[in-house]
């Protein structure tokens, strides 16, 4: 007999994800995403402007708006037929660095590292590190104040097998502390040419209306050196010894095999060349991507619409309660299939394409260490180590990218916008590949429609019947105690979920 485990929430994840799970001889047989709420931005976006786009759709999200941004300026670039210049380029590619690190620093210590390391362990300490002694210090006022058992103030968190030994876990307690300062760091970086995070002021069709000046630059590469420091000393370090620790979690979690990147990091003023290339890998072969074999199906998913529609065509009417369906998020497929996105689809067909030797060097070097394969890396612990990796190749390009600025130069383009028009808008957010599909009749937005990297990987089944990734990832996993399914949270969280994308 099956026996039904509700996740609900998933905590530690951006916003409100439900997970149920049936479990048949310890094992996960049937597992069911659920996004329990309904945003409609698509429907808020019809009939404005089309400049608001850029400014609506970051409020789809605090933690990756400047992907939604990115995504907006570019639909509306090929909208305008216009392309920004370099400083423009530039610049876009330093804030949406910037907000990688800041999302990869906090997806790690804040949200899954709770996950591995033991944060209890602060009572233990008796050193001096003033920092670990105000966290201690607040963790027993917590403690003493709270009604609730052992665990507070770490709860809701299931009991587990924790990283081994106190050393190795203060070290962890003192890194997610500091990753706490790194992750505002990395917001102030991308503030000084963003005007404000987290929902950028300064992106529009053709650039940034931030100038470049020197100061800027000098003020981002020193704010940038830390990080990159921290980086290299702390975060890559903590995800090998969680991944040393937790070796059985490149056997659990294996996706759906398939995995799309839009690419991202425009290195051409017409975005043909990324620095993190386009792609998709079937049946573990890379190939190139084709933005016309995306549809979205809709039969589990609270909408009235036609399913497998393509984007540009993509309607959204609700119909809450519909039978059948699970869930608020939509199911994107790729000629009909299930796709992986995020950090570890984008390495693993930067690796791939084998066109930037920093990227080959990176990946075999962190697999070298870990004694593993690039197949080790469809994962729950290869989708850290992924995350990981990208975010120190990308905080090295920004360093590269600051260098080539020209201070004093003009940051954008002027442009019209046409009576009607169209344009795609694809760029990587931090969780992955992001698509914002636009039409524009009478100067006003006649459709507007968000393929998102959290309803790719967090999608429902499709209406042949196939589970999203997530889903898929979750089938096959062992659950030691239906009480305590900490297994089924490590695997949901290696995805970084953020539902309040994924339904928009
Ligand atoms: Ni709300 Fe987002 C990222 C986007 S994920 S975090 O990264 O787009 O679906
Ligand atoms: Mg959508």
């Amino acid at each position: 007999m099956a026996e039904k485990i509700e996740i609900d929430p998933i905590t530690r994840i951006e916003g409100h994800l439900a997970v149920s799970v049936e479990v048949e001889e310890g094992r996960v047989a049937r597992a069911f995403c659920k996004g329990e709420m309904f945003r409609g931005f698509e429907l808020i976006l019809k009939g404005r402007d089309p400049l608001d786009a850029q400014q609506i759709t970051q409020r789809i999200c605090g933690v990756c708006p400047v992907s939604h941004g990115m995504a907006s300026v570019l639909a509306q670039e090929q909208a305008y037929g216009i392309t920004p210049n370099e400083n423009g380029r530039l610049v876009r590619n330093l804030i949406l660095g910037a907000n990688y690190l800041q999302s990869h620093i906090i997806h790690f210590y804040h949200l899954s590292a709770v996950d591995f390391i033991d944060l209890e362990a602060i009572a233990q300490y008796q050193g001096k590190d003033a920092a670990l002694n105000e966290f201690k210090a607040w963790v027993g006022t917590q403690k003493a104040s709270s009604v609730v058992a052992p665990g507070a103030p770490f709860l809701p968190r299931y009991a587990g097998d924790y990283l081994d030994g106190t050393d190795a876990n203060i070290t962890a307690i003192k890194h997610y502390l500091e990753g706490l300062r790194m992750r505002a760091l990395a917001h102030q970086m991308a503030a000084l040419f963003a005007g404000k995070l987290p929902h950028v002021a300064s992106l529009v069709p053709g650039g940034v209306t931030e100038r470049v000046t020197t100061q800027k630059i000098a003020a981002y590469g020193a704010m940038l050196q830390e990080l990159r420091s921290f980086i290299n000393r702390s975060y890559l370090p903590d995800v090998m010894s969680v991944a040393a620790g937790f070796p059985s979690y490149f056997k659990l979690g294996k996706g759906c095999g398939n995995f799309l990147a839009y690419g991202a990091f425009a290195e051409s003023a017409d975005n043909s060349r990324k620095y993190l290339p386009a792609g998709v890998v079937i049946g573990g072969r890379l190939a190139e991507f084709d933005p016309r074999q995306i549809t979205e199906d809709v039969k589990y998913s609270y909408y009235q619409s036609a399913s497998g529609l393509a984007p540009a065509a993509g309607q959204t009417v609700p119909r809450p309660g519909k039978p059948d369906a699970y869930t608020w998020l939509k199911a994107p497929r790729y000629k009909g299939m299930a796709m992986e996105v995020g950090p570890l689809s984008r390495i693993l067909i930067a690796y791939l394409s084998g066109t930037d030797p920093e990227v080959r060097q990176a990946v075999d070097h962190g697999l070298n260490q870990l004694n593993r394969s690039t197949e080790d890396l469809d994962s729950a612990m290869g989708r850290h180590a992924a995350r990981a990796i990208e975010c120190k190749l990308v905080a090295d390009q920004c360093a590269r990218w600051l260098d080539q600025l020209k201070p004093g130069e003009p940051a954008c383009v002027d442009f019209t916008i046409p009576r009607s028009g169209q344009g795609v808008g694809l760029c990587e957010a931090p969780r992955g590949a992001l698509g914002h599909w636009l039409a524009i009749d009478d100067y006003k937005i006649a459709s507007y429609q968000c393929v998102v990297p959290t309803t790719w990987n967090c999608s429902p089944k499709d209406d042949q019947g196939h589970p999203g990734p997530v889903e898929q990832a979750l089938i096959g996993t062992p659950i030691a105690n239906a009480a305590q399914p900490i297994e089924a949270a490590r695997v949901v969280r290696s995805f970084d979920p953020c539902l309040a994308c994924a339904v928009h």
